[in-house]
């Protein structure tokens, strides 16, 4: 063949793939995704869920942004996936107040926010398309359930709370939760709440004023497992044991692997499950909207609950996160 004709034909070979590559791009759905940081093992597997599942593989663009627990990180965030018109916006609120604007101008701009794991308290319900996660006052009467089950008519339990993030969705609602059931029980005294932050570090530092505050702890409630991880090293620290066979009661909530662990060793009590991998189930959703389907405005997940009565070995080989 003449070498002209074999260079038109490979640069009109370069230029057809070109061509495949760009309308590939061109078609796939951009998903931007505003998520809390990175605080917990559960908030890890969160992530892992989007990424893994928001693939060019599986027809997605993911842009990620990680707002480091800040709420204003997260709007400029949102205002980021805006400017860059994106197709949808998934939020997992920092905390639940402060967000109509920066909704509104979502809404303004045409582009659809899903709501996953934590919720927003608006006015306007229309300025979001839908949320999923999972039932954060069911969870808090699971777990109080729990305690007044094991400690029945005892004559005073003292409790000590280490919080969730003060405002977010998880706090709100595990605290709800554990008052609704609590309050019917006049043994269980709340003797302290704070916050950890849902992180382990804080968790610990939190258990250790508590620890020097009150002698007679009975219970403490652990907002996330991450948080609780920190309270077992503070009474470990302080001399103390817990777990089932302790001195101290140690309950949690998400019911992450390293949390079936410390059961194992014997140093945590119970676990109420929060199931972190929304990934699937908000593709889900916009899938349904892309067919201009009907999606469900709120939808919840179900959520088991774990203790050290069960076989939690065999439990753990089968857990996803
Ligand atoms: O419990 C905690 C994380 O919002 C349900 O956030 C989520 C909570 C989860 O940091 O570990």
């Amino acid at each position: 063949m003449n070498k002209k004709i074999v260079a038109l034909l490979s640069v009109a070979a370069v230029a057809s793939t070109m061509a495949v590559n760009v309308s590939a791009e061109e078609d796939l759905i951009t998903v931007g995704y505003a998520q809390v940081g990175a605080e917990s093992d559960w908030r890890t597997a969160n992530t892992e869920s989007f990424k893994s599942t928001f693939t060019e593989e599986n027809g997605y663009k993911l842009i990620f942004d990680d707002a480091q627990q800040k709420q204003e990180n997260q709007i400029k965030a949102i205002r980021n996936f805006i400017q860059q018109d994106v197709d949808y916006i998934v939020v997992a609120p920092v905390v639940e107040t402060g967000w109509e604007t920066v909704l509104q101008e979502a809404k303004d701009a045409g582009i659809p926010v899903i709501l996953s794991d934590r919720m927003m308290d608006v006015a306007d319900d229309s300025l979001y398309t839908c949320w999923v996660g999972g039932n954060f006052v069911k969870e808090g009467e699971t777990c109080a359930n729990w305690l007044v089950d094991k400690f029945g008519d005892e004559e005073e339990v003292n409790v000590v709370t280490i919080q969730g993030t003060i405002g977010a969705s998880a706090q709100i609602g595990r605290t709800e939760g554990v008052d609704n059931v609590l309050k019917d029980h006049a043994n269980f005294k709340i003797l302290d709440q704070q916050s950890g932050e849902f992180t382990q570090a804080k968790g610990q530092e939190v258990m250790e004023s508590f620890l020097k505050s009150y002698d007679d702890i009975d219970v403490v409630i652990c907002e996330n497992d991450n948080e609780a991880f920190g309270a077992i090293d503070a009474i470990k620290a302080a001399g103390k044991t817990c777990g089932p066979e302790g001195d101290i009661c140690v309950v949690s909530f998400d019911s992450v692997k390293a949390a079936f662990e410390a059961m194992i060793a014997g140093d945590l009590n119970a676990t109420f499950e929060c199931n972190p991998l929304h990934g699937p189930r908000v593709a889900e959703i916009i899938q349904k909207l892309e067919a201009g389907e009907e999606v469900d405005k709120i939808q919840y997940v179900d959520e088991g609950a774990f203790d050290t009565t069960m076989d939690l070995e065999a439990i753990l080989a089968e857990r996803l996160y």
